[in-house]
């Protein structure tokens, strides 16, 4: 199933909310060994990189590296911590049901998994961005709360026309977020922590801007696609982030309407700039958003 395969309906198989079966026992010692290469890179590339909650969730839900997690496993695990679950989908699902999965505390995980020859890269969401990427982060209460609070607030921006801002929201966060601990910058977005490349540029690389978090900056603020990100928002707590997404975004959307976008990597007058970024991976390519 490619990106741009019909978001109208259902694809053959799939029930009305998009869900299909995993069929974990259908997945090849090929696929398997596909999972386990990245996991095994991820895991030790991350020590030091990916933030506590991040990896107390890889143990909790014992994310090992052998093979495909079956989803059926983890949500015994997932659903006693944070009454979240795994459930399977062929790929991109339309917003609306999108949103409603998360709202109600289910989380669509592509079943596919990539090719050997895409290991550092791929477009959609596959097996290994959605469950080892997003997923033990769901093992987090906090984080628990906000994503089922993102849910919720998907399908009322949908219904006001503001989902372009909503979905900066999540990819500003839920995708390439960074926090600040005790120890320094450490990664919570699901994009980065999937990627053993930017797992790396968005903490080490000088090229980026690291901008404190703030919701209408964010929701301001384009994002890549196609690339590493050129600027990453990063949040003081978990707490701060749930308590960001629990406010009436009713004014948050009426004070945006009166602003313009700001372009991509660019930093303004207001901004927390916590490192102000070269700019030279981006250079002068134009965005891909
Ligand atoms: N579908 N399976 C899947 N995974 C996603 O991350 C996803 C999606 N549909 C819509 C979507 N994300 C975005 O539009 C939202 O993040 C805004
Ligand atoms: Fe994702």
């Amino acid at each position: 199933m490619d990106g741009t395969s019909n978001l109208d309906s259902p694809p053959p198989g799939a029930s009305a909310d998009w869900t299909i079966d995993q069929g974990w026992e259908t997945y090849s010692p090929g696929e398997h060994k596909v999972w386990t290469t990245l996991y095994e890179r991820q895991v030790a590339l991350l020590q030091d990189r990916a933030c506590a909650p991040f990896l107390r969730g890889l143990e909790a839900l014992d994310l090992k590296g052998d093979g495909i997690p079956d989803f059926a496993r983890i949500n015994t695990e997932l659903m006693g911590l944070t009454g979240w679950q795994v459930v399977a989908v062929p790929g991109l699902v339309p917003d609306a049901i999108f949103f409603e999965h998360l709202a109600h505390r289910r989380f669509p995980a592509g079943r596919f998994i990539r090719t050997p020859d895409q290991l550092d890269y791929l477009q959609e969401p596959d097996v290994f961005h959605d469950v080892f990427g997003h997923v033990p982060m769901l093992t987090d209460p906090v984080f628990a709360d906000y994503m089922a609070a993102y849910g919720r607030g998907g399908l009322r921006a949908l219904r006001k026309g503001h989902l372009d801002h909503l979905a900066r929201l999540y990819w500003h966060t839920v995708e390439f977020g960074l926090l600040r601990d005790d120890k320094g910058l450490r990664i919570y977005g699901a994009g980065i922590v999937s990627s053993r490349a930017e797992s790396v540029f968005c903490l080490d690389a000088p090229s980026p801007h690291r901008l404190e978090f703030d919701l209408i900056r964010v929701m301001r603020t384009p994002y890549r696609i196609d690339d590493f990100q050129p600027t990453y928002f990063v949040i003081p707590s978990l707490e701060a982030l749930l308590a960001a997404s629990l406010q009436d975004f009713a004014p948050v959307y009426d004070v945006l309407a009166t602003l313009d976008d700001i372009p991509i990597g660019h930093v303004v007058a207001h901004d927390g700039v916590l490192h102000r970024g070269r700019q030279t991976h981006h250079g002068t390519r134009p965005a891909a958003q």
